[in-house]
């Protein structure tokens, strides 16, 4: 578009549009959450042995079908440690996605790590932009008078700051999971988020609670669970490597102090509560629309069961039926809506102490 302008001696109006729009295309870009995973990778090596996962060659690196995006996929095991991995998805200025996970060894109840993060242009501001733009510049080209001009100069300024207040909508999920659920067993409560509350509450003042979330994924979330949802700006994008360094650090210090079971009952109901946990997020994640897009439904098929909730054809034989019966259709298939209570938790169903003040969508 710029381009299209002859030189009309106006380019002391563009030239802070040009400035601005510089620092936008800065803000935007230095939106990538690389060094969430180096950071989580320095950090495990203090601790613990990593080593490649089996995974790690089947899956590396993939381009999305229309080449725009790329999905990179990292996965590790160590000592208590049964599955490391991330899968971070870059397509330029327009989505950036980070879906880290890590799960324990069946040996230990240690609480599942969770960072799921999604930012994206709104489509919104992207379908105005597309829309509009082509116009002006045929505006531009054809009338050259000076109430054209300013004209074009105000909707510019306008889309400008649409652009900024507008174009990056950010959703995260921070989290220690708990593996069995908390609202029922106050021991586990006690044993591993006690001593987190402080934490958990600093970061929910920063990150204040996103809204309304599929009810049935409260069960799955901590007392500290971080549930955001934000136009971005590169504060709050502090804000939330911040957060994610100190959760790590939490759960790495967590790691360190846990010791094995020996009870092999414990050790089957670790393995269930984190089975369960797996088909959940493998038949529900909200990513998974977006990534059927990028690579097609059978690569995010396999992308879903065999590399991010990898141990959902291990860990146990139950299937998403047996542990969520409510999902039943008449005909014995599964709902396809994500919930069947509906969204709930407009505000943040846990007080200050850490106790549960919400509904329980049981
Ligand atoms: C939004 N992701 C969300 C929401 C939650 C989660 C709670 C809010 C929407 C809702 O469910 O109501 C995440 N839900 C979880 C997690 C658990 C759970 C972690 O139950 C664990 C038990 N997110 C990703 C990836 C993508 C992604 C890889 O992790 C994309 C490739 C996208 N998450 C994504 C999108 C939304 C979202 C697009 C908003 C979509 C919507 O609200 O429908």
């Amino acid at each position: 578009l710029l381009q299209s302008f002859p030189s009309f001696g106006l380019n002391l109006k563009l030239k802070p549009l040009l400035l601005n729009k510089r620092k936008v295309s800065m803000e935007i870009s230095s939106f990538s959450y690389k060094k969430f995973l180096h950071f989580a990778l320095e950090e495990t090596q203090l601790h613990t042995h990593l080593v490649p996962s089996p995974l790690q060659e089947q899956f590396s690196c993939v381009k999305s079908m229309d080449g725009k995006s790329e999905l990179q996929m990292l996965s590790f095991q160590a000592p208590k440690i049964r599955y490391y991995r991330s899968l971070s998805i870059e397509c330029g200025d327009a989505m950036q996605v980070l879906d880290f996970a890590v799960f324990p060894e069946p040996e230990v109840d240690l609480p599942i790590f969770c960072a799921n993060f999604f930012t994206t242009a709104s489509m919104n501001i992207i379908v105005l932009l597309h829309a509009t733009v082509p116009l002006i510049s045929k505006w531009i080209r054809s009338y050259t008078c000076f109430f054209y001009w300013s004209n074009t100069c105000f909707l510019l300024q306008l889309l400008h700051v649409m652009n900024l207040s507008a174009s990056l909508l950010a959703t995260k999920i921070l989290d220690l999971n708990p593996l069995h659920d908390v609202i029922i067993h106050k021991d586990y409560k006690e044993k591993y988020y006690k001593s987190l509350i402080p934490l958990g509450l600093k970061y929910a003042e920063l990150l204040p609670w996103g809204g309304k979330l599929t009810s049935e994924s409260i069960r799955f979330f901590s007392p500290i669970v971080l549930w955001t949802k934000f136009t971005s700006s590169q504060d709050n994008h502090e804000i939330v490597f911040s957060a994610f360094m100190d959760y790590y650090k939490a759960w790495l210090k967590l790691m360190d102090q846990a010791a094995p079971e020996n009870n092999a009952s414990q050790v089957a109901l670790n393995c269930e509560a984190q089975h369960k946990y797996l088909t959940w997020r493998a038949e529900k994640d909200p990513g998974h629309q977006v990534l059927r897009r990028l690579v097609g439904e059978t690569a995010a098929k396999d992308i879903i069961n065999n590399f991010l909730f990898n141990g959902i054809k291990t860990l146990g034989s139950k299937g998403f039926l047996d542990y969520f019966p409510e999902y039943r259709c008449e005909d014995g298939t599964i709902n396809q809506k994500r919930s069947v209570i509906g969204k709930s938790f407009q505000s943040r169903p846990w007080d200050t102490g850490g106790n549960f003040i919400g509904n329980d969508p049981r």
